[in-house]
C-alpha cells in the first residue's frame, strides 16, 4: 500500500492548493473573510463558504481515493457532510464531477450563481499538483485496501485559516496561532482494530517565499504497521534530563494549566491553536506532550498525526482512561468504533481527552499531578 501513501500525499497537496487559492484569489478570499455584518442571509452565506471550502477539499480526497481504491470508497469519512445548503436554502450535494466545467457548474449553484468563484475553485480541484518529493522508494506496506478506512480533516484550525495572521518565529519554536496552525489531515486506520497505520499531514502555509512567490507548504507522513515504522520526521533528540515540555489549548481548564505549570515550569508550558498542529508539535519535538482534558477533538483531528507518532515510537492515549488506570495500558485511541449512545459528530469525539507523546514514560509523569483534579 505504498501506492496509497503516494496518492494521499498528492491529494493532500491538491487540498493545500485549494486552501491557498481560497486565500489568494480575491473573489474567493472576499467570500472567506467577509465581515459578519449585514443581513441574516449574508451571515449565513459567510459561514457557508467556509464550510464549502472544507466540503470541496473533503470530496476531492474522497473522489481521488475512491477512483484508485474502490474497496475504500465506503470507508472514507470526514468532518463535513456533503449535503450542502446554499444562501437561498436550497439543498445541493457537493461532489467532484468528471470534468472541471461540470464541477464549476455544480459549485455555482451552491455559490448563488457566482461563476467567477465557482470556476476558480473548480480549477484548483481539477489541477494536478506539482510533483511531490517524498522518500517512499522501497517502502512496502503489507496491507490491502479492503482492510482500511480513512479519516479526513480538510482544514484543521479553520478559525486560524480564516483569520489568516502571518506570524514569524525563530526556528525551533512553535506557532501559538496563525496560518501555520492550519493543516490538512488524512489518517488511515485498520477497520478490524481501529489502529492508525498511515498518516499524511500537509501544512499549506509553512513559509512565505521572500521573492514574492506566495505561501509554500510542507508535508509530513508516517506508516506504522507491524514491524514497519517509517516517518518523514526523525525522532528528535531527548531534551535535558528531567525537563518536560507540554503544549495545551489556550482554552484548557485552569486546573490543568496550574498542575502542568508546576510540573513543567512556566517556560516549558506552551499554548497553540489546532488539535492537529499541537500533535505535530509533539512529532517535531517542539513539545514533549500535548494534553487535552476535554472531549473537544474528533477522530478526524487525531488519526493522521497519531499514525506519525506511532511510527516514531509514541502514541495518543485517552487521558481519562489513564487517570483511572495510571499505567496507560489499553488507553490508546482507536478509530473504528463510534460511541453509539451519542448523536452527530459526538459519536466520533475523543471524549476522554487525550495525551499525545513520543515517549511512553512521560505519560505517568503527566498523569500524577492531574490525579483527583479532573
Ligand atoms: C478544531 C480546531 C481548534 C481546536 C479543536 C479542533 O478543528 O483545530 O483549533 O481547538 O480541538 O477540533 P484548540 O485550538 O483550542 O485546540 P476545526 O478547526 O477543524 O473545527
Ligand atoms: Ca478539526
Amino acid at each position: 500500500m505504498a501506492d496509497l501513501l503516494r496518492l494521499l500525499l498528492r491529494v493532500a497537496e491538491k487540498a493545500a492548493n485549494v486552501a491557498r487559492v481560497c486565500r489568494q484569489e480575491a473573489p474567493l478570499f472576499q467570500l472567506l473573510v467577509q465581515e459578519k455584518t449585514g443581513d441574516d442571509k449574508n451571515k449565513k452565506f459567510v459561514q457557508d463558504f467556509k464550510t464549502l471550502a472544507d466540503v470541496v477539499i473533503q470530496e476531492m480526497i474522497r473522489h481521488d481515493v475512491g477512483v484508485k481504491f474502490p474497496e475504500m470508497a465506503d470507508f472514507i469519512n470526514g468532518e463535513e457532510s456533503n449535503k450542502f445548503e446554499n444562501g437561498l436554502g436550497e439543498s445541493v450535494t457537493v461532489t467532484v464531477c468528471a470534468t472541471e466545467e461540470d464541477t464549476a457548474a455544480l459549485l455555482a449553484s451552491v455559490l448563488d450563481g457566482d461563476h467567477t468563484a465557482a470556476s476558480l475553485l473548480a480549477r484548483a480541484i481539477h489541477q494536478d499538483p506539482a510533483s511531490i518529493q517524498a522518500d517512499t522508494d522501497g517502502l512496502t506496506v503489507p496491507l490491502s485496501p479492503s482492510e482500511l478506512g480513512i479519516w479526513i480533516d480538510p482544514i484543521d484550525a479553520t478559525s486560524q485559516y480564516i483569520e489568516g495572521r502571518e506570524e514569524v518565529l525563530e526556528e525551533g519554536r512553535l506557532f501559538p496561532s496563525g496560518l501555520h496552525c492550519a493543516l490538512v489531515l488524512i489518517g488511515v486506520y485498520l477497520r478490524s482494530t481501529g489502529e492508525p497505520v498511515m498518516g499524511v499531514i500537509n501544512q499549506p502555509f509553512n513559509y512565505k517565499d521572500p521573492a514574492g512567490g506566495g505561501w509554500k507548504g510542507k508535508h509530513f507522513w508516517g506508516v506504522s504497521c507491524g514491524s514497519i515504522n517509517v516517518c518523514s520526521e526523525t525522532r528528535p533528540k531527548a531534551g535535558p534530563a528531567g525537563g518536560l515540555s507540554a503544549v495545551l489549548s489556550s482554552s484548557e481548564k485552569p486546573v490543568v494549566k496550574e498542575a502542568l505549570t508546576s510540573l513543567c515550569g512556566p517556560d516549558k508550558l506552551m499554548f497553540a491553536s489546532g488539535a492537529g498542529y499541537k500533535i505535530l508539535c509533539v512529532i517535531q519535538g517542539l513539545a514533549d506532550v500535548y494534553v487535552l482534558s476535554g472531549g473537544s477533538t474528533f477522530k478526524w483531528d487525531s488519526c493522521a498525526p497519531h499514525a506519525l507518532l506511532r511510527a516514531l515510537g509514541g502514541g495518543v492515549v485517552d487521558l481519562h482512561k489513564c487517570l483511572q488506570s495510571s499505567s496507560g495500558a489499553e488507553a490508546e485511541l482507536t478509530y473504528h468504533q463510534p460511541r453509539t449512545e451519542c448523536k452527530g459528530a459526538d459519536r466520533w469525539a475523543n471524549h476522554g481527552g487525550l495525551v499525545a507523546y513520543r515517549d511512553c514514560s512521560q505519560i505517568s509523569r503527566i498523569i500524577a499531578p492531574l490525579k483527583g483534579k479532573l
